[in-house]
């Protein structure tokens, strides 16, 4: 009679921990089911500032990454063109290249973008703004809290705009934090509210 209390405990101590364990795996599914973006990769804004020495393509540069995704703009059915040689020779990256850059671009399509990076990142979509800010003019940007700035007013487009985004055509919501993947078609549309 004196062992059943502590057999008792015993089991009832497991019984805790079978409990414990079921809800920890049951918290796990409720989060991953109604919060799926915490597992997202995190966006490495800092992406941005990466600057390659030299024009050329080369593995002495610390290039380890090299990946090319496709991206297309229009606003009120009109597309925006993305400038050739974007992110290439540009303030603060002279007779360089931005770890985000674009060679040639389309004339109505989709502009392919280089990324090159000196280890694998998570380069968000965002980041290309913010390389094509420094390409001067009106040229769209990000506001200070990264949201998208297409006409380079310092006001968030969200104000102003419905904004759709379609990744290989597909709706996506990341926006500006997308991480961007190898032959990616990102499509950005923006209607005016
Ligand atoms: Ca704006």
């Amino acid at each position: 009679m004196a062992k059943e209390p502590s057999r008792l405990a015993a089991m009832s101590t497991e019984m805790w921990l079978a409990a414990g364990g079921g809800l920890a795996t049951l918290s796990f599914l409720l989060v991953a089911v109604l919060q799926p973006s915490i597992f997202d990769p995190d966006p490495e804004w800092q992406a941005s500032d990466g600057c390659i020495g030299g024009l050329e393509h080369t593995t002495e540069a610390g290039v380890k990454e090299h990946y090319h995704p496709n991206l297309k703009i229009t606003i009120d059915g009109e597309y925006v063109p993305i400038p050739p040689n974007t992110g290439i020779d540009q303030a603060g990256c002279r007779e360089g290249m931005r770890w985000i850059h674009v060679h040639d671009s389309s004339e109505t399509g989709f502009t392919k973008l280089h990324i090159e990076t000196p280890s694998k990142m998570n380069v968000p979509l965002g980041a290309f703004f913010e390389v094509w800010e420094r390409h001067g003019g009106n040229s769209p940007a990000l506001t200070e809290d990264r949201k998208f700035d297409i006409d380079s007013n310092g006001i968030s487009d969200w104000e102003d705009y419905e904004i759709t985004m379609k990744v290989n055509g597909q709706q996506n919501s990341k926006f500006e934090k997308y991480v961007m993947e190898d032959s990616d078609d990102i499509e950005l549309t923006f209607t005016s509210k």
